[in-house]
């Protein structure tokens, strides 16, 4: 089988997080210690997934299985071409576990027709299928097929693979013990593709992965990415204008973009592949992953554990970091989101104190006793420390709320200040302060924010210097109140931790980089104003009518330092994160014309508020 390691290499950095090994994993054979073998597991509608399998060679033991079940390739290559790291870390691989992957229906080796984020049947019928279904199949076959197995399962899997680690859940199959869904996609809507029904621009070029069909199972990639002629992905995009403008960089085949288009609204399409709304009476074990600054999948990991949480009484746990998208996959010591440094060995104490505890305990240990774990295991973003709470959010917490004061100022009543700004779809407000061509976006969420701070379409309020600590936990609710001189807007809100300027440098690897006013963003997310009353209402805004828009930021736990300050920006492009809003209503976005793009002015009014859960020690 020849070497197709290549053509997988600029797809696979995106997707299959390559793990920067360490010494210890290279010293780590994995051909030494495991056997491979690859078997194509048939569906009870007969179609069949191919699926890798990694058993220790030693066999005088017994092992529990742990699958990722995902769309990036189980890596087929043939008996010969082993994974240089296999299973969720290195430590799970040193103490010997049957470690599965398999290509989910209709990707890479598998047969069948792929569906994104495929729609989970609740009751199904005959031959229904759905990936619960698959799931279930695959570890009926697994338990009475592989030797050594002890009869109990674990899924986990990282974005995509999180999803089906999530979806696994659903499965119900009785010796599925323990999940770890880790930056899990909870519904297209809110995640990757979509914030709150903006469209997410950025991610475009993905369009080209989860687009086309291939024909028959294939171990190369069959899609292609468009050549854009440029890095520069601002200008690139700006000089595109509407987005029908992108349609001849796809061939017409490309289902999902089609999909995309057709559905601009949270209709029956979006509603019925969201996986969140299906979590009732979960049996297994799980554990929640997520990266506190991760820019694909954030909503998915709280919205999981919370509706795990309210509709089931099973182990129930999460661990957020201070990540971007699965940087707690990587085994390199060093942890930093784009300029902001957080500290050393981070990811290595999550893989050797949670996520291997967590595995040992539910497929190996005396499951009758709670593990040593904390509930909810998050890092102060703030301070650099975890902090273990019982429960996330945590309760013992009072609300404070911020109102937009005259002077930039957040003020604790409400004010009659207004303020206005020209926003013009020719002049977007960057997202980030250098724009490149990217794959999907991932440093933006720690950027400095001055460079938005100094624009006129972007309002800035902020408390005085701290004098004390301030530490805010939990999500934050921005309840707007705003006019725009056309019919359509949307509304960014950004919540920064203003350094002060004798800020310490946190490391003196990157001596360019100094953090002495620094504007971190801690926090952000938009409204497409049209959702204000329902993702499945869209409603046009009355012309210079003061209109109320809420916004729900999802948790953090920050400690806002004594001499920082609180910052929060507003602002109505956030380009080309998302797609320009037309700013005059239209039914589609997608099918909007240059025409429909107007500059408006916008108003925010002094009485909108921003409501932030501060911790009570
Ligand atoms: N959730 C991530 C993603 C999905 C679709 C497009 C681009 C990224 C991921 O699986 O990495």
């Amino acid at each position: 089988m020849k070497n197709l390691k290549f053509l997988f290499l600029p797809f696979l950095i995106f997707f299959v997080h390559s793990s920067v090994l360490s010494q210890a994993t290279e010293d780590f054979e994995v051909k030494e210690h495991y056997n491979k073998m690859e078997v194509d597991i048939p569906m009870r509608d007969g179609i069949k997934l191919h699926t890798t399998i990694y058993s220790p060679k030693d066999t005088s033991k017994e092992y529990p299985i742990l699958m990722q079940r995902t769309p990036y390739s189980s890596r087929p290559y043939g008996e010969d071409q082993f994974r240089s790291k296999i299973g969720p870390n290195e430590l799970l691989m040193k103490q010997g576990n049957i470690i599965v992957y398999q290509d989910v229906r209709g990707r890479w080796m598998s047969e069948g027709k792929y569906d994104n984020m495929r729609a989970y049947i609740p009751n199904k019928k005959g031959n229904e299928v759905d990936e619960a279904s698959d799931t279930y199949d695959t570890i009926e076959w697994l338990i009475n097929n592989l030797d050594n197995n002890n009869g109990k399962v674990g899924t986990w899997g990282i974005s995509y693979p999180g999803f089906y680690a999530t979806y696994s859940l659903l499965s119900e199959h009785p010796a599925l013990k323990a999940a770890s869904p880790q930056a899990s996609i909870g519904d297209f809507f809110f995640d990757d593709f979509h914030h709150n029904g903006a469209y997410l621009l950025s991610y475009w070029r993905a369009t080209s992965v989860f687009g086309y069909q291939k024909e028959k199972p294939v171990d190369t990639a069959w899609y292609s990415f468009p050549d854009l002629g440029t890095e520069d992905q601002y200008q690139f995009f700006l000089d595109a204008g509407p987005l029908s403008n992108l349609d001849k960089y796809y061939k017409e085949d490309n289902e999902f973009w089609q999909q995309l288009k057709e559905h601009p609204n949270y209709d029956e399409f979006w509603r019925s592949r969201g996986i969140v709304q299906h979590l009732k009476n979960i049996k297994p074990a799980v554990m929640i992953v997520g990266g506190l600054f991760d820019a694909e999948d954030l909503y998915g990991p709280f919205a999981i554990y919370k509706s795990i949480e309210e509709n089931s009484d099973n182990y129930n746990s999460i661990v957020f970091g201070p990540w971007s998208h699965g940087d707690w996959a990587r085994e390199s010591g060093r942890q930093a989101v784009g300029n902001v440094y957080f500290g050393d060995s981070i990811s290595s104490h999550f893989q050797k104190d949670y996520e291997t505890e967590f595995f040992n305990h539910f497929l190996k240990g005396n499951v009758e006793a709670k593990p040593e774990l904390a509930e909810a295991h998050m890092y102060d973003t703030g301070l650099r420390t975890w902090n273990n709470y019982s429960e996330w959010p945590p309760k013992n917490t009072r609300t404070r709320t911020f109102y937009l004061g005259d002077d930039q100022k957040l003020t604790s009543q409400a004010s009659d200040n207004k303020e206005e700004f020209i926003s013009d779809p020719e002049k977007p407000v960057s997202y980030n302060d250098e724009i490149k061509m990217v794959f999907t976006p991932r440093e933006y969420m720690t950027g400095d924010q001055r460079f938005a701070a100094r624009r006129p379409d972007v309002l800035v309020f902020e408390t005085e210097v701290l004098e004390e600590d301030l530490k805010i936990v939990g999500p934050i609710e921005a309840i707007l109140k705003v006019a725009t001189t056309g019919s359509a807007a949307d509304w960014v809100v950004k919540v920064i931790d203003v350094y002060p300027h004798d800020a310490e440098n946190y490391e003196e690897t990157m001596p360019h980089l100094k953090m002495s006013n620094y504007h971190m963003m801690v926090r952000s997310e938009v409204m497409r104003g049209r959702f204000r009353n329902g993702f499945d209402k869209p409603e046009a805004f009355e012309p210079n009518k003061k209109t109320e828009v809420n916004i729900k930021l999802q948790g953090i736990n920050h400690t806002f330092k004594k001499g920082h300050k609180l910052q929060v920006q507003i602002q109505s492009t956030w380009f080309p994160l998302i797609d320009l809003n037309p700013q005059t209503y239209v039914d589609n976005i997608f099918k909007a014309e240059k025409s429909d793009f107007k500059k408006q002015t916008h108003t925010v009014y002094g009485d909108s508020a921003l409501k932030f859960s501060v911790l009570e020690e």
